[in-house]
């Protein structure tokens, strides 16, 4: 379910009791069979209640564990737990006047990284992904008064996952975003897409869904500030299909950020969202919004920020990283490497802010594995179904730095075609790879073929190349389409000065935007970039006692939210590029 706060609901949310698990032993008795399969039902930890009325030997307590805020990740709340990578167990009592009338499902906005969930005892079922969000519907479990909710959380990296063992960055574990009771009338809406036609801004396009025994006699979709009101159809399956010409609808872009206050409504249900309207496509070398050419000028970003350590949790922690990629000059971020907060995509939306949204295939996954695709195809879906009616997201990103093989060929080409099919309104791309010889930058990947740009992530003047030269390399591109750099930078530790050639320094850091803007302006068909990255965010892979610790420092701004000298470097050049 998308929009969920303009939902009827109870935040659950607050602290939530916790027990650390390392060998599962709430999970799984002594020889090794979950508890939650035995024939008895008993045991375990998600059973508490019942542990505690038969006074048996118990080895655990929720009532009197700690507590870890909800959402938040684990590792920067308690200081024991900033490495662990393990199973942790959560509890939170709640309370409820319930609604016969009414059905209840439970919300969770992501979770890190696979979540038994369990209500009054009873298992509710399993998810895997830790950024994308999931339900279950609870109507004839949740009772009248006292209930609880019982959480493992198991973010152990596996192979075979989306992403695998192997990332840059933090292995956040727990419940990251927000806990959800949303209560509906029985025949509910339950998704929706209102969106302009592919390449028309004179139609409205999407459908109602509604979900629920006895259906209304007539649904209506309105946007009172233009006076449109419509009557829907429903088929008897509870679908609408929606076409519908529309006229001076007053579009959004970074320069007009309007949003329209949308409404649909049945005699039983109603839902309201703002949402923008806009067109995006590509034309030869061109990015075309509302017809009209656009140089992204973008930074790429992690779901991670300087002011709260760990996951960002707030609107507020939010809206600070956006006004930041305001105030560096930008109309475009990208959302890396993974299904961010549904608050952020509506704050980009607010703040007329184009989105690259992502889902972590990143490097080297299982390609031939079918369980990895299905995941990773799970994640691609929930991310567009959630966002769907965001104007802001113009390009759906299928993965990061991929290595060219036919088994991952194939796996991305297939989630390629898995977009188009969900949504052929926006933009399909991807992060790829370049290769280098001598001065020149290659991209030649054989995906590049199936995506709407070519974009791709280079390093040159950090992890190869050198820095002085970079102004003389060329390029050479494959293909005749929208080129975005998705990636370049250097690390550069804040407060550390020098002269530009010393390693580490702020100034060595603005050097290499310097030479590499220069590099870039050369190429004809570029039309924006994603610079990595706006804020040093924390990784295992960062090593150096002195100038990481455990920072990936390819930030523009510290970890304590200090600016850097590439900074302005970049801020100066979109400012410029304004002018163009
Ligand atoms: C990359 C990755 C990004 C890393 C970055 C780096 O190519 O896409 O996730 O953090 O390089 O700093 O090396």
């Amino acid at each position: 379910m998308q929009n969920i706060k303009n939902r009827d609901h109870l935040n659950l949310n607050g602290r939530w009791n916790y027990i650390i698990d390392p060998y599962q032993m709430g999970y799984l008795d002594y020889r090794q069979k979950p508890f939650d399969e035995s024939l008895s039902g008993e045991g375990g930890f998600y059973d508490n209640r019942i542990q505690q009325e038969k006074s048996e030997r118990i080895e655990y307590d929720f009532n009197n564990s700690p507590t870890l805020k909800v959402p938040g990740d684990w590792n920067s709340q308690v200081e024991k737990l900033e490495l662990y990578e393990g199973s942790i167990w959560y509890k939170k009592d709640f309370s409820v006047d319930k609604d016969n009338l009414k059905r209840y499902f439970l919300h969770f906005g992501a979770v890190n990284y696979e979540a038994h969930v369990y209500l009054n005892g009873e298992k509710l079922g399993i998810h895997t992904g830790g950024f994308t969000p999931f339900q279950f519907e609870i109507t004839s479990k949740i009772k009248e008064g006292d209930n609880f909710i019982v959480l493992m959380v198991d973010n152990t990296r596996k192979k075979d996952a989306i992403p695998t063992i192997n990332t840059d960055w933090w292995n956040y574990g727990g419940i990251t975003r927000d806990v959800t009771l949303v209560i509906t009338p029985e025949t509910y809406i339950s998704d929706y897409k209102i969106q302009l036609a592919k390449n028309n801004s004179e139609m409205l396009e999407g459908f109602v869904k509604l979900e629920g025994k006895n259906l209304p006699q007539n649904l209506k979709l309105e946007i009172p500030e233009i006076n449109f009101d419509q009557t829907l159809s429903i088929n008897s399956e509870g679908l609408s299909l929606i076409e519908i010409p529309i006229k001076n609808i007053d579009l959004w872009s970074p320069e007009n950020p309007k949003l329209y206050e949308v409404t649909i409504s049945s005699s039983l249900d109603t839902v309201s969202d703002k949402i923008g309207f806009r067109t995006i496509k590509t034309k030869g070398k061109d990015i075309l919004l509302n017809g009209t050419s656009v140089f992204l000028k973008g930074i790429s970003m992690h779901d991670e920020n300087p002011l709260v350590e760990g996951r960002l949790r707030g609107e507020a922690d939010m809206r600070m990283m956006l006004e930041w990629a305001k105030e560096l000059g930008c109309n475009f971020v990208r959302l890396a490497h993974y299904t961010h907060n549904e608050e952020m995509l509506k704050l980009a939306d607010e703040l007329g802010l184009m989105v690259w949204a992502e889902i972590p295939v990143y490097w080297t996954i299982s390609w031939k594995n079918p369980a990895t695709y299905a995941n990773a195809l799970a994640q691609l879906t929930t991310g567009i179904e959630r966002d769907k009616n965001r104007t802001s997201v113009i390009i759906w990103s299928v993965g990061n730095e991929t290595p060219i093989k036919p088994s991952r060929n194939q796996f991305m080409q297939n989630l390629i075609k898995a977009v188009r099919k969900l949504d052929d309104t926006r933009l399909v791309a991807a992060a790829l790879e370049v290769e280098i010889e001598d001065e020149e930058i290659k991209v030649e990947d054989p995906l590049g073929e199936f995506l709407d740009l070519a974009s791709f992530n280079e390093y040159a003047g950090w992890y190869w190349g050198e820095i002085d030269k970079l102004p003389e390399y060329e390029f050479s591109i494959a293909y005749d389409k929208p080129v975005i750099i998705t990636e370049f930078g250097a690390g550069a530790l804040q407060g550390f000065h020098g002269d530009k050639n010393t390693v580490w320094t702020e100034e060595h850091q603005a050097y290499l935007y310097e030479n590499q803007l220069k590099m870039l302006e050369k190429i004809e068909n570029l039309r924006g970039m994603s610079p990595w990255i706006l804020i040093d965010f924390k990784s295992p892979r960062r090593q150096h006692p002195v100038y990481q610790n455990f920072w990936n420092r390819k930030g523009l701004i510290s970890e304590n939210g200090q600016k850097k000298k590439a900074f302005f470097k970049l801020q100066e050049y979109y400012s410029k590029k304004n002018r163009d």
